[in-house]
């Protein structure tokens, strides 16, 4: 019986497009299915009861929910190729670490900058928080290629999904990502020449389009 691999995503989700390139990664073939975060669908809020978000993968019939557990997921079902964990256990678990620290730490600044547009004070401290995250993962990449070393993996997904989001910044002014975090940048680009993650991340005239609805909206309120 063939497979079937279904994903409930968001176009400009950091986390649907974390599941998206590990997909690519691994050569999986699978059906895109957009959902309307406005209006949820049954199939969503049956596929995921308790978040009632996405990103969901459903594998033949059953749904695995959260992105890096998605990820990881994918990781252990196609085996053949593009490791995306380390094997050493101890070298697995740094990169849950780092996976998890991005979700802690870069979501919610990253986010907020954007969330606090027309709130000076609020969004100087998103600004200055997420600064601080991404010099602290410069550090941590020192000077290996990419997270893990000479392979991309696990972390450089979790991470390279908000990449989009530093030429936003650079946009509008709030951020200068590439002067502050150059190493970083450069990883950026390393991570850009692979096509599973040049190919998936969205245009930035998409993100645009997101920051100009929010604004929007915040001014309207
Ligand atoms: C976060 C998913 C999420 O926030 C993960 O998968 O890693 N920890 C989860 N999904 C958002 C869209 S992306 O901003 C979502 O589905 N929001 C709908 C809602 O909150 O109602």
């Amino acid at each position: 019986m063939a497979e079937s691999v279904v994903l409930l995503d968001f176009l400009i989700s950091c986390f649907g497009l974390r599941v998206r390139i590990a997909l690519a990664e691994k050569g999986v073939e699978y059906e895109y299915n957009e959902q309307d975060l406005s209006s949820k669908s049954p199939l969503l809020l049956q596929s995921n009861p308790i978040h009632k978000k996405i990103p969901v993968l459903i594998h033949n019939g059953r749904p695995i929910c959260e992105s890096l557990i998605i990820v990881e997921y994918i990781d252990e079902v196609w085996t053949d190729r593009s490791p995306l964990l380390p094997k050493d256990p101890y070298q697995r678990a740094n990169a849950r670490f780092w996976a998890d620290y991005i979700d802690k730490k870069i979501y919610p600044s990253a986010s907020g900058i954007l969330k606090n547009i027309n709130k000076g004070e609020a969004q100087e401290a998103s600004k200055k928080e997420l600064m601080e995250c991404l010099k602290l993962l410069e550090g941590q990449l020192k000077e290996k290629p990419f997270f893990g070393g000479d392979t991309f993996g696990f972390v450089d997904i979790a991470l390279i999904t908000f990449s989009g989001w530093f030429h936003i910044y650079k946009t509008y002014g709030y951020l200068n990502v590439e002067e502050e975090c150059p190493k970083l940048m450069a990883w950026v680009k390393r991570c850009m020449e692979k096509e599973s993650v040049s190919k998936t991340l969205p245009d930035t005239t998409k993100l645009c389009d997101h920051v100009e609805s929010m604004k929007k909206k915040l001014e309207s309120q």
